[in-house]
Formats: C-alpha cells, sequence, structure tokens
C-alpha cells in the first residue's frame, strides 16, 4: 500500500493589526466604537496601575505573594472584553485585569492575597470561577461548564486561562481533547509569556506554536500578537462568536511577555538577561495602544489621576476589613479533616489563644505521627 499523505484539519494562522512601530493594518482594524476604545484603554491602565500597586503593598507585607501582570494587559482586556456578564470566566493565577474587568472588586482582589475566603468568592450573579494555584488544572473545569452549557441548552461561552507552561500539563491535553470531541463552546487564551518560572518556552515545546496543538485535538488554533489589544480582540471575538454558534473550541496563543517577576517570591534576574528584558519593555501594549488613541484623539486627559483615586479607595476599603482567620485554612478541602490536620488545627488554636509571646514553638512531643512521605524535622526526631 503508499504512503500518503493527510491534511491536517486546519493552517495556523497569526494575527498583528498594531504592531509596536505604531504601523496599524487598516484592513483588519476592528470597527470598535470611540466608547469601546476608551473603555479598553481605562481597564488596561487600571490593570497596570493596581499591578504597581499591589507589588509595593506586597514590598510594605500589606499583601502576601502574588503575580503581577505587567505586559500582559492587552491580551487579559482585548479578550475578556469580548465576553457578555452571562458568560464565564475561568482563570489561572495571572489574570488581575481580567477579574477587574469582570466586576471583581479591587477589595476582595486584594483580600486574597492576604489570606481572606472573600478573595475567593465571586459575588452571586457573577459566573466566575476564583483564581486557581495548580497549574492547567483550571481547564478540565472549564470544559466541564462548556459541556454543562451545552447539556441545558444555554447561551453562554467559557473563557479560560493559562500559561505556556501550563501546555506542559496533562490536564491541559486531556481537556482540548474533550473540549474537540463534544464540541463545547469553550475558548482556550494561551498568555505565552516566553517563561514559566525560570523554564523558558523552547523547553516546554518542540512545537513550533502553541497555537498549533489545537489541530491535534480537531478545532481551530490561531496564534495573535498577544501585545496588541487589537489583534486579541479580533481574534477573541471569531472565537466567542464561533463557541456561540455551537461551532465549538478555539485555542488562543498570545504571544506576549512577562515584564516582571514569576511571582513577589522570584528574582527573574537569576535565570533571564537585561537586553532581552528591554527588547520587550519596547513592545509594551499599553504605550503602543496610547500612541493609537492619540492619533484618533481619544485620550482623557485626568484618567490616570482618576484611576488612581478609583485603588486608593480600593485599598482603603481592603485595609478596613478585619484580618483573616489563620484557622480558616482549615476549612473547605476536607469534608472530614483527617486526623494529623486535626491536631494541627487544635496546636495552632492553642497558639492563638495563648497571651502574646506564649505562642512560640515549642520542643513537646507532637500530637499526632508524620504522616507517610512528611520530612521528619528535629521536632520530629527528638
Ligand atoms: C501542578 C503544579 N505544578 C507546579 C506548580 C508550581 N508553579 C507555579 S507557577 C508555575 C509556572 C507556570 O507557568 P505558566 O503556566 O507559563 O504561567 P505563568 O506563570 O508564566 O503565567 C509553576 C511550575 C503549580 N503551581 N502547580
Amino acid at each position: 500500500m503508499p504512503r500518503t499523505l493527510i491534511e491536517p484539519q486546519s493552517p495556523i494562522e497569526r494575527l498583528s493589526i498594531l504592531d509596536s512601530e505604531g504601523n496599524l493594518d487598516t484592513a483588519l482594524e476592528p470597527k470598535l466604537s470611540a466608547d469601546d476604545l476608551k473603555r479598553l484603554y481605562r481597564a488596561m491602565v487600571l490593570g497596570r496601575r493596581l499591578d504597581e500597586r499591589m507589588l509595593r503593598l506586597q514590598r510594605q507585607g500589606r499583601i502576601g505573594t502574588f503575580a503581577p501582570i505587567k505586559g500582559q494587559e492587552a491580551s487579559q482586556i482585548g479578550s475578556v472584553f469580548t465576553l457578555k456578564p452571562t458568560d464565564w470566566v475561568v482563570p489561572s493565577f495571572r489574570e488581575t485585569a481580567s477579574m477587574l474587568w469582570r466586576g471583581w472588586p479591587i477589595e476582595t482582589l486584594l483580600s486574597l492575597y492576604a489570606g481572606r475566603l472573600e478573595g475567593s468568592s465571586p459575588g452571586p450573579e457573577q459566573r466566575d470561577l476564583p483564581v486557581t494555584i495548580p497549574v492547567a488544572t483550571q481547564l478540565p473545569h472549564a470544559v466541564g461548564i462548556a459541556y454543562g452549557i451545552q447539556y441545558r441548552g444555554e447561551d453562554a461561552v467559557v473563557m479560560t486561562y493559562f500559561g505556556d507552561g501550563a501546555t506542559s500539563e496533562g490536564d491541559f491535553h486531556e481537556a482540548c481533547n474533550f473540549a474537540g470531541v463534544w464540541h463545547v463552546p469553550v475558548v482556550f487564551l494561551c498568555q505565552n509569556n516566553q517563561w514559566a518560572i525560570s523554564v523558558p518556552i523552547k523547553k516546554q515545546t518542540n512545537s513550533r506554536t502553541i497555537a498549533q496543538k489545537a489541530i491535534a485535538y480537531g478545532f481551530p488554533g490561531i496564534q495573535v500578537d498577544g501585545n496588541d489589544v487589537l489583534a486579541v480582540y479580533a481574534a477573541s471575538r471569531e472565537a466567542v462568536e464561533r463557541a456561540r454558534a455551537g461551532e465549538g473550541p478555539t485555542l488562543i496563543e498570545c504571544v506576549t511577555y512577562r515584564l516582571g517577576v514569576h511571582t513577589t517570591a522570584d528574582d527573574p534576574t537569576k535565570y533571564r538577561t537585561d537586553e532581552e528584558v528591554k527588547a520587550w519593555e519596547q513592545k509594551d501594549p499599553l504605550t503602543r495602544f496610547r500612541a493609537y488613541l492619540e492619533k484618533k484623539n481619544l485620550l482623557e486627559p485626568a484618567l490616570e489621576e482618576q484611576i488612581d483615586e478609583e485603588i486608593v479607595r480600593g485599598v482603603e476599603r481592603f485595609e478596613a476589613m478585619p484580618q483573616a482567620d489563620p484557622l480558616g485554612m482549615f476549612e473547605h478541602a476536607y469534608a472530614e479533616l483527617p486526623p494529623h490536620l486535626v491536631a494541627e488545627r487544635a496546636e495552632m488554636a492553642a497558639r492563638l489563644a495563648a497571651p502574646e509571646g506564649n505562642g512560640a514553638p515549642t520542643e513537646a512531643e507532637p500530637t499526632s505521627p508524620p504522616m507517610r512521605g512528611q520530612r521528619r524535622t528535629s521536632r520530629w526526631q527528638n
């Protein structure tokens, strides 16, 4: 029998509309109203300014570790902008700008990073899932929600976010596989920011693009300039319309860059060069879109001051909240706590109840044996 060629289902397009030199492809320019363009820019600036403020709050010890978004505002806002409130958003841990757009109050977002449960509770009408820390585990959840939408015949789509690193996880492939088989209304939005902590994209995949992985699962994939909000918007709108029309999933790869630290616990100077960062700073999504709006005379003079004021009010509301209850960490993971956690909770409750200074660790015998695989500390060894 001869060898024959099987054509893959679709080639991979790359979309760019407004490049970093300010060149605009007018044939591809989306028809957005002046009001929409201003709303897009405002949301990107809010994402950037809150991110900068959060970094300072973290350095002052007023919030804990978080993952900054600087450089990824166009990927997040260009995509989330295409959704209706009745659609679903399933984020990873770096979607502050998308979440703000979806109506998460600033104080609620901050409270997550201060250990408060509210930070993981969307409003009653909000069709959003909370931040997901385990990489890629949100993707099968997104497909499950999309399957539910299809099963009930609802008019809604799901947009789920993840990074380039997530595409190495089995969860990504399982989610894409079932999304393709079931033809469900889900948009996979990959923010390829070049690094998964210290692992560069070239060590993550040997594929030329992440977008092409969609072909294996039988649905369209597209690569876009993730720092070009117009391109992200155009590709997302197409994908969302397709999903809404019952034409199944799409994978969008936004090629972008994380300009800052992976999280506030990370030091990127250990693994990437200043030259690389500087080159990407030249492609900043905000500068580019600002120049585009300037030409259209759509820049609002006091916008940044208004946004900063909004952030100040949000931080004030956050700081007026009571402190998180440390015992809250024992809730919600297990219906019935395993014995070692019952012991830990009792120990912590005793420490919290002790008068100041008396809650320090003691060399006393532990109240429960270590779990299998748990490392023995000096306390266990006594
Ligand atoms: C299942 C799992 N493995 C490892 C980690 C530790 N971890 C946190 S973020 C991260 C890299 C994620 O990279 P990517 O998916 O590209 O997203 P980015 O942080 O670049 O936005 C890793 C390995 C984790 N949170 N979950």
